[in-house]
């Protein structure tokens, strides 16, 4: 019983919500796999590996949203009109399980286009994934506490925050320090990046805070609308713009796929 979604009954319209926001991501992040695959061909060897990890995340995270949407129609049973708990429970716990690949992979992608080089990427992914890990093993403790023990779902959390803030700092340093090395117009882009980053990233730790401030089923299911905006917009659409400053900047450096799908003459 972690997790407060075993907590209420729901209405069909709260249950099939939830369910249609999980399988909803889950499309979202296959279709996205296929569009990387296709695509990636059109991105120089030198940053081919910012889409390559796109495709590790997308199969990632479109797994883990197969098995949360399987999880939630099993935990429930539709009983005189409303879903009730049956023998098995919900967990969001999986999720936070999950980032401890994915987010290093997303910031992995974000320094390779940044345009650092081998060594500068590697030392700046140890410390942004060793702060990215806090985060994450933190949080996890905190969110086994959201129903027990509001206290400590509070401190963990802050202590999971110090670690985001630390975390935000270095990803912010690192674009304001690489921004005049993109080419192509797309210095503009990457702080677009930056603000998606800054949005998104968020409403994980406001879906976190749900048991806090709206504890009851439709608390749930906005806690879910939340995980599924913030995974659309945090892996689908960011792998999408980085893949676009990708294939910009392979054109810039004359790359001929790249030029000929962006309509340029080969150099
Ligand atoms: C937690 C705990 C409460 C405090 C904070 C959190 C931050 C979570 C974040 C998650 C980002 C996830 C991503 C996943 C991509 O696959 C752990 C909820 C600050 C920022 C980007």
């Amino acid at each position: 019983m972690k997790n407060i979604e075993n907590l209420f009954d729901y209405t069909i319209g709260q249950f099939e919500t939830v369910d249609h926001l999980l399988t909803m991501g889950v499309g979202a992040h296959l279709a996205a796999l296929v569009f990387f695959l296709v695509i990636s061909q059109l991105v120089a060897p030198k940053y081919r590996i910012a889409t390559a990890l796109s495709c590790i995340v997308m199969v990632s995270a479109g797994l883990i949203l197969v098995s949360q949407a399987g999880m939630w129609t099993d935990a429930f049973a539709l009983e005189n009109g409303v879903y009730k708990l049956q023998d098995i429970t919900f967990n969001n716990g999986y999720r936070y399980v999950n980032w401890m690949i994915t987010i290093p992979c997303l910031l992995t992608q974000l320094l390779i286009v940044l345009n650092y080089n081998k060594a500068q990427i590697v030392k700046k992914a140890i410390s942004l994934v060793l702060l990215a890990w806090g985060m994450i093993i933190t949080g996890y403790i905190g969110q086994l506490y959201e129903v027990s023990d509001l206290g400590n779902l509070y401190i963990w959390g802050a202590i999971s925050t110090l670690f985001f803030i630390g975390l935000n700092f270095i990803v912010g340093k690192s674009i304001a320090e690489q921004k005049s090395t993109l080419t192509h117009g797309t210095d503009k882009t990457i702080m677009k990046v930056f603000w998606l980053m800054m949005f998104a990233w968020t409403l994980y730790p406001i879906a976190y805070m749900v048991p806090a401030f709206m504890n009851n089923a439709d608390g749930v299911v906005l806690r879910q609308l939340l995980f599924t905006v913030a995974d659309i917009s945090s892996k689908v659409i960011y792998g999408l713009m980085i893949t676009y400053i990708a294939i910009r900047q392979s054109a810039s450096s004359g790359f001929i796929p790249a030029r000929k799908a962006l309509g340029m003459e080969p150099q």
